[in-house]
């Protein structure tokens, strides 16, 4: 029996691994040996059942039916190929090359597809630049951009993915709308359970009792979309006791008085009175980040989806600011500030207005992409002109995006749809072709880790028919008269994507485990030394070239420059009338482990852990509804109505609830494959700078199913 060194890749989380295998097939998978990028969660652990699963994709497939019913029959690669790519031309001819639409979601996230060619473009998106549109977009429409680019850039210039929490030098971990232990990878976790080992102390700041929290000394228990009040309430008690860096603040920031006269109002009274955290906590939270030396901060996507998120991020990021927490040992830690090239591609694309850009200007400028929340609008409407094609790799978003009945609407007006998956999705029903991807276990590739690199080795073959996604797009390529610049092997992949660093492909190719990158000794302070700017000045790289709270950015567009708060629209403060009919918080979507957004609901090891979908409802709530635990309900909005399960518990507070989200495909198991959770969400409730939806800060009502069958 044969031992591989390889990686998980159940999720993107890219965890080292060793699986057996005996005749070409995958037998056991466990921990690598040795690797400091080691982990097996119960997703990967179940690897196996995944991989091998009856429900895989395992040949092209053209579809018979009609829109919707799921009628498909066989094709050949060639065929179904011939037929996307000759589909996209007629279209190009006709309505312009602009009116093709990419999307990539959480199955795009292998290095190879994700960085193509170890550029920072998705395969897709460049696949896409190079027809002649600049309509690519992603699951960032919903994810990570808010934390990871708008609110970082217009506050330092930087990016956060450019930030490292330094956990191991730190004295206080604060994590804040994150739970690390379903981060992929998990590192930060193991970092953080090390550090409370060793007596460093840990603050929860969540709407629920999350692992990190039961874990943390303390849990700050936070109405869900309130963190912006919150943070300006801390920032007001920091300033009055005069507990900022004083230094940082005069030499480094732009905007400070005009903050300190705003956050005047954000009292700790009238910030307990917004988001739940009692005053005397609320003084004592400020106190413990300003006077911790340092503290650091984890944070990912708990506060992105509100009416003001970015401003929220905003104002925790100020915060980090001022109380001299950036840039320093175990704080923020700047690890470099290098934005990225413009793109040539691109560069041929300006003066095609991409899809949404006109709404959401920042996410555009940053992002370099389409806002797919406004995909429905630009098809119904051709708004800004007509949307005919769309091409959906490694996501779902049927079960992703808020109210699915209006993307649907669309995806019937589409000329051509195209979905790349593994299993048949509910978004892969209104295809015209669904093309079958490979797991990680099938593939030649890399894979990047902080400060270390190494080469994947396919495990065993595809099963069927299954192709890698970067050869899919090569092929789709080349039939469109552009394949010079993709690779048409799993070899080209690897030695295009090294390309400039031979030598280090050399060694990577002599060796099983990868090879350590060199490490940059740190310097802290860099703003100082003139080590974050383009034109080697001291500050940062904004436009004032300072840590804008002011942001020139958002003036520029002619958003509200300071991080300003505004309560959830739909809430009890803004809205009692429907606070009235519908009078519980809704969340949705705090990660659980067995699954990974709609992935794994039909994987037998894995729905053992948690059958059900459920809704977690304090005791309390739940008894005046005469709701007991395991109890069949019904969760209510304005907008629709689904079926849970109700999980008692007092993980969540009083007068809010939590819902899974991830159901609502068909391969699922029944009871999750008829639990969408977005059918409860608001297409129209936006953050107005990101165009998130508000996925956690809305309201509704839980009641028991009538005819309960538990
Ligand atoms: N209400 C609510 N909605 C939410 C959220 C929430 O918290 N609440 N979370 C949001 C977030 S953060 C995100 S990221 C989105 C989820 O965004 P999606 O991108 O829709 O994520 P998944 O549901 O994981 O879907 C990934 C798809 O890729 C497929 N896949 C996996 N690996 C591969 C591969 O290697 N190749 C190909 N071609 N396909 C592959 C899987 O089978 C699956 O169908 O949902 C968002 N929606
Ligand atoms: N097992 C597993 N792992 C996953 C995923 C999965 O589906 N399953 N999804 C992956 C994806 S797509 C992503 S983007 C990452 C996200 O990674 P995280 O953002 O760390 O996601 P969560 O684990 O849901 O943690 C978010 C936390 O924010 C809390 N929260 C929600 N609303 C608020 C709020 O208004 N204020 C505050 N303070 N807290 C709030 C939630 O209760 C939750 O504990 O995880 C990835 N990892
Ligand atoms: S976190 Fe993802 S990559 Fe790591 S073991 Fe779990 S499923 Fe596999
Ligand atoms: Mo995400």
């Amino acid at each position: 029996m044969d031992t591989i060194n390889t990686i998980c890749g159940v999720c993107p989380g890219g965890c080292a691994v060793e699986v057996n295998v005996e005749d070409g097939e995958l037998l056991g998978i466990r921990p690598a040996k040795d690797s400091p990028f080691s982990a097996l969660c119960v997703r990967g652990s179940a690897a196996k059942e995944v991989v091998y699963s009856p429900d895989r994709l395992k040949k092209p497939l053209i579809r018979s039916g009609k829109k919707g019913d799921g009628e498909f029959r066989e094709a050949s690669w060639d065929e179904a190929l011939d037929f996307i790519s000759d589909k996209m031309k007629y279209l190009k001819d006709k309505y312009g090359a602009q009116c093709m639409v990419t999307h990539y979601g959480r199955g795009g996230f292998e290095q190879s597809v994700m960085e193509f060619n170890n550029g920072n473009n998705a395969v897709s998106a460049q696949f896409l630049w190079e027809f002649g549109s600049p309509n690519n977009a992603s699951v960032g429409s919903v994810c990570y951009t808010a934390f990871g680019l708008f609110a970082p850039i217009t506050t330092y210039g930087i990016p956060f993915k450019n930030f490292v929490p330094d956990i191991d030098n730190s004295n206080l971990i604060v994590v804040w709308g994150a739970n690390p232990a379903t981060d992929s990878p998990p590192f930060a976790f193991h970092k953080i359970v090390e550090a409370k080992k060793q007596g460093k102390k840990i603050i929860a700041i969540d709407h629920m009792k999350s692992d990190i929290a039961n874990r943390a000394d303390e849990w700050i228990a936070v109405r869900s979309g309130t963190d912006g009040a919150l943070a300006l309430g801390l920032i007001n008690v920091i300033i009055q006791e005069e507990l900022y860096d004083k230094e940082f603040v005069e030499n480094w920031t732009v905007g400070f008085e005009e903050l300190k006269e705003y956050v005047k109002q954000f009292t700790p009274e009238k910030v307990e009175e917004i988001s739940w955290v009692p005053r005397e906590k609320v003084i004592w939270l400020a106190r413990e980040i300003a006077s911790a030396n340092n503290a650091t901060l984890r944070t990912y996507t708990g506060l992105e989806y509100t009416n003001s998120g970015v401003q929220n991020i905003r104002a925790v990021f100020i915060l980090w600011a001022i109380t001299g927490n950036i840039d320093v040992p175990g704080g923020l830690y700047i690890q470099s500030s290098d934005k990225e090239d413009d793109d040539a591609l691109l560069k041929k694309l300006e003066g095609i207005e991409t899809i949404g850009a006109k709404k959401y200007p920042i996410f555009n400028e940053l992002t370099k992409s389409a806002q797919f929340m406004e995909f429905p609008k630009a098809v119904l409407e051709a708004d800004p002109y007509p949307v005919k094609g769309l091409i959906i790799d490694g996501s779902s978003t049927l079960t992703s995006y808020p109210q699915p009945e209006i993307f649907e609407k669309a995806y019937k007006e589409l000329e051509l749809m195209v979905v790349i998956d593994r299993f048949m999705t509910k978004d892969a029903l209104y295809a015209d072709v669904v093309l079958p991807a490979t797991t990680y276990f099938e593939i030649d590739s890399y894979q990047y880790y902080p400060g270390y690199v190494r080469l994947r080795k396919k495990v065993i073959e595809p099963i069927g028919e299954a192709k890698n996604d970067v050869l899919i797009f090569g092929e789709l390529a080349k039939r469109l008269g552009f394949g010079d610049s993709y690779p048409q092997t799993e070899d080209e992949i690897i030695k295009r994507a090294f390309a400039k660093e031979k030598e280090l492909l050399n060694k990577l190719e002599n060796s099983d485990d990868g090879v350590k990158l060199d490490q940059v000794p740190r310097t802290y302070k860099k703003y100082e030394k003139g080590l974050l700017r383009h034109d080697a000045k001291p500050g940062f790289p904004t436009p004032s070239g300072k840590l804008e709270i002011k942001s020139s950015l958002l003036e520029k567009y002619g958003y509200e420059p300071l991080p300003k708060y505004i309560d959830p629209m739909e809430g009890p403060m803004k809205d009692p009338k429907t606070y009235g009919n519908y009078p519980l918080i809704l969340n949705t979507g705090a990660r659980i482990q067995s699954t990974f957004r709609s992935q794994h609901l039909n994987i037998p090891k894995l729905l053992k852990i948690q059958e059900k979908p459920l809704v977690l409802i304090n005791p309390k709530d739940a008894e005046a509804r005469n709701i007991k635990d395991g109890d069949k309900v019904i969760v209510k909005t304005k907008r629709g109505e689904v079926v849970y399960y109700a999980d008692v518990s007092d993980k969540v507070l009083p007068g809010a609830v939590e819902v899974n989200q991830g159901g609502g495909t068909p391969v699922q198991a029944k009871e999750w494959s008829e639990a969408n959770v977005n059918i409860l969400t608001d297409f129209y409730n936006r953050d107005y700078i990101s165009g998130f939806p508000v996925f956690k800060a809305l309201l509704c009502e839980v009641e028991l199913y009538e005819d309960t069958d538990k």
